[in-house]
């Protein structure tokens, strides 16, 4: 096969980057080229993405990526899931809502009135999360907002609509609205009937591996490149991760971590029984067809939130050193990480406090200690509920992402469930947007089983096993 290059968009809730990859004869190498902080902004409706200076990095990303590389075969765009841009025509209605806006709780309210959550989850199979699309669509409804939109567009489709001038819906992002049909993988049009939502607002579902477009003869004079093709990829961040988990399959589990942490298998089909339910696991589309059958669990979030309040309060909360002290606390409090007064933007250390008390007056290291230990036991809690609900004996868990880092979270993570942990790579999600363009590209061929295994080769993972 030959060797050529393609370029990744990844756009996590906290940080940006694009990245390109220089993929053939056996060889992933994945390099940095842009990256950017995405600052959410409070405005008096509410909590908003800043999606113009979102958009503005991708260009000036773009710019570096084919100054490194003119050669550029294609782009590929991912972004965290649910969250989307109202347009009239080609105008945006304002700026993206955040998920973690209080608004979602309006929109719940509203589709329980209609739909019961049973009958819901057989339809679309999702978890229940109070910022799933089809929530936040509800109080566009019942604002009016829908009566002027014309469409709507996720967040990596709304940019990837600006670089070509193209609007679809890329499947595995779509599969987050809660408003596609978990068995037929396409828009379910009797349930946005149902929840009086215009059929027209939702643009045409495309695989990952199928091209959106190119880029606008504009677009390709403001980034110094050539109209190369926009290329759809697991555009959901999660089913990227997921390309790129290098050892996933029976008996095996992933975590894919980052803001959350998303904990679960690959499988043929949806599980949409009672118990999958009960347990609030998720069905969603993954690429090439399969399904992540998973777990939203609280992530770094804490971490990210305690870090900037007491960087705030004028303490240098340097991260790798307050874990290398907290590696050295052996009494941790553990506390609820899944209760849901942690999901807001907010005063986080404060919120811990009052959760476990324990904490009052700790130093930061120490409460750190707490997020890791607390962090792992809900981990090998969902992955032993994961084994119930899958009947997969899992004996191995790969996390990837930022929490591939943190060496005392993985050996937690493998002391407590008792598994063994592989760890890495950090750069998961771009790494599976890379290999996903490079495959429609014709640069690599074969299965996800064989993308993996190259993952596997260039980024060999690190083992902890557990300490009995
Ligand atoms: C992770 C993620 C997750 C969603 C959440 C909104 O970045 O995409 O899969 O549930 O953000």
């Amino acid at each position: 096969m030959t060797a050529g290059v393609v370029a990744a968009v990844d756009l996590g809730a906290t940080s940006g980057r694009v990245v390109i990859g220089r993929v053939g004869g056996g060889t992933l190498d994945v390099q940095d080229v842009h990256r950017f902080p995405n600052r959410p902004v409070r405005t008096r409706d509410g909590l908003h993405w800043d999606v113009l200076d979102l958009y503005r990095n991708v260009l000036e990303g773009l710019r570096k990526a084919f100054d490194v590389e003119p050669g550029i075969v294609s782009i590929g765009i991912d972004s965290w899931a649910v969250d989307y841009g109202l347009l009239r025509g080609d105008r945006l209605l304002g700026d993206p809502y955040h998920y973690r806006d209080e608004r979602t709780a309006r929109g719940v309210a509203a589709v329980d009135d209609v739909v019961g959550r049973a009958e819901l989850y057989a339809a679309n199979g999702l978890q229940f999360l109070p910022f799933n699309t089809l929530y936040q669509l509800a109080v566009d409804r019942d604002e009016g907002m829908l009566d002027v939109a014309t469409s709507m567009l996720l967040v990596p489709d709304l940019l990837a609509f600006w670089l070509t001038g193209e609007r679809r819906a890329e499947r595995t992002n779509a599969s987050t609205t809660g408003l596609l049909d978990v068995t037929t993988g396409d828009w379910d049009d009797a349930l946005v009937a149902r929840l009086g939502l215009p059929r027209a607002l939702f643009a045409p579902v495309v695989e990952p591996g199928e091209r959106i477009g190119t880029l606008t003869a504009d677009v390709a004079a403001v980034v110094g490149g050539r109209p190369v093709p926009v290329v759809a990829v697991g555009s959901h961040d999660t089913a990227s991760a997921v390309v790129a988990v290098p050892l996933p399959g029976p008996g095996s589990a992933y975590i894919c971590s980052g803001t959350w942490s998303l904990i679960g298998t690959e499988t043929d089909a949806p599980v949409l029984t009672p118990e999958s339910r009960a347990a609030n696991f998720t069905n969603e589309g993954g690429v090439d067809g399969r399904t992540r059958y998973l777990r939203n669990v609280m992530g770094m979030w804490l971490v990210n939130e305690c870090v900037a309040a007491w960087q705030a309060a004028g303490h240098p909360a340097d991260l790798p050193a307050l874990l290398d002290e907290a590696a050295t606390i052996d009494d941790p409090v553990v506390l609820d990480v899944e209760d849901p007064s942690l999901v807001p933007a907010g005063d986080m250390p404060a919120r811990l406090v009052a959760l476990a008390p324990g904490l009052a007056g700790a130093s930061p290291a120490r409460v750190l200690r707490s997020i890791v230990e607390s962090l792992a036991v809900a981990y090998a809690r969902t992955l032993d509920a994961l084994e119930t609900l899958t009947g997969d004996s899992l004996d191995t868990v790969n996390v990837v992402g930022g929490a591939s880092l943190n060496r005392l979270l993985c050996q937690r993570l493998a002391d407590l469930s008792g598994r063994v942990v592989l760890a890495g790579p950090v750069e998961a999600t771009a790494t599976g947007n890379l290999l996903v363009q490079a495959r429609a590209a014709g640069l690599l061929d074969g299965t996800l089983e064989d993308l993996r295994a190259l993952v596997a080769r260039t980024h060999p993972p690190r083992r902890h096993d557990p300490r009995r």
